[in-house]
């Protein structure tokens, strides 16, 4: 009986495919993990910070000539010493988190010089802006967050799929930018006055300890969540499996992933549980992988 069972799960468990099948891994919701507990108590005041951020550039409505849009951000409000910056020894430290349309965001850190995205597509855009901390989470106060729409005119070449340049810098007289190459992708049609969920982690890669375990973490504007008085919900599922809600508007930290790719869908639902629909952005599904 035993040896039986034994083999019916070898035979399972090495039958590895692209996703992991829903059932396959066992999450489970764990609290904060001590070691941001600590990072968090070393930090002092600046987990208390109330951020102000605002795109100075592009303009609201602006057109961009050519396919590189630079952006500039102007931080402010009660910092309490919380300051975006890259160390160079970790490789971490605060920053924002910049979204073009409804991709990935990619993290900001000096924002002395202004961040480039490069190789945007011709058409109508949206910018979404906030800040985090080394660990991703997001500061969720009143201010930190804005979105603006632009267009840009002789963009990108949508019909060539996007290198990533990484690492690879142009002989420039300039030091390099951050910045980053996208791929193809328009606007949705968004309204900034409606309930709107920004998806902002997991994303990318996840390795050895920082694989174990993955927050998910989202900004929420114009929308009050079941659990703090209002009417909607946060409704996630991983894999395509079941459907689990968030009814506060804070992170969470899931444990138990196997390795391997993996999917995270995100959607902000009303009371009845129906998707609310604002441009496409409130139903996000990225993949994430997960090595060890
Ligand atoms: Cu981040």
């Amino acid at each position: 009986m035993a040896g039986c069972q034994q083999s019916n799960e070898n035979a399972n468990t090495t039958a590895t495919t692209a996703a992991t099948p829903p059932g396959a891994q066992s999450l489970t919701v764990i609290p904060r993990p001590q070691k941001i507990v600590d990072l968090m108590k070393a930090r002092g005041e600046q987990d208390d910070a109330k951020p102000t951020l605002k795109i100075a550039m592009p303009g609201k409505n602006a057109t961009i000539n050519g396919s590189t849009v630079e952006v500039k951000l102007e931080l402010s409000g009660d910092l309490k010493g919380y300051l975006p910056h890259k160390d160079p020894a970790t490789g971490k430290g605060n920053h924002i988190h910049v979204i073009l349309d409804n991709q990935p965001y990619e993290a900001y850190y000096e924002l002395g010089q202004p961040f480039e995205l490069r190789n945007v597509t011709e058409g109508k855009h949206t910018l979404r802006v906030f800040a985090s901390r080394p660990w991703h989470e997001s500061y969720k106060n009143d201010g930190n967050f804005q979105m603006v729409e632009f267009n840009v005119k002789g963009g990108g070449d949508a019909s060539k799929p996007t290198t990533t340049k990484d690492g690879q810098t142009m002989a420039s007289p300039t030091p390099a930018r951050e910045g980053k190459d996208y791929a193809p992708s328009k606007a949705g049609d968004v309204d900034a006055t409606r309930p709107l969920l920004t998806y902002s982690r997991p994303k990318g890669e996840y390795k050895g300890e920082d694989a174990d375990p993955i927050m998910i973490d989202f900004w929420l504007s114009n929308a009050k969540l079941q659990g703090e008085g209002g009417q909607y919900r946060v409704r996630y599922s991983i894999d395509g499996g079941n459907a689990k809600f968030l009814d506060k508007w804070e992170p969470i930290w899931l444990s138990g992933w196997i390795t391997g790719k993996h999917t995270v869908k995100l959607e902000l639902v009303d009371k009845d549980g129906n998707a609310v629909d604002n441009g496409g952005y409130n139903s996000t599904t990225r993949d994430i992988t997960v090595t060890r």
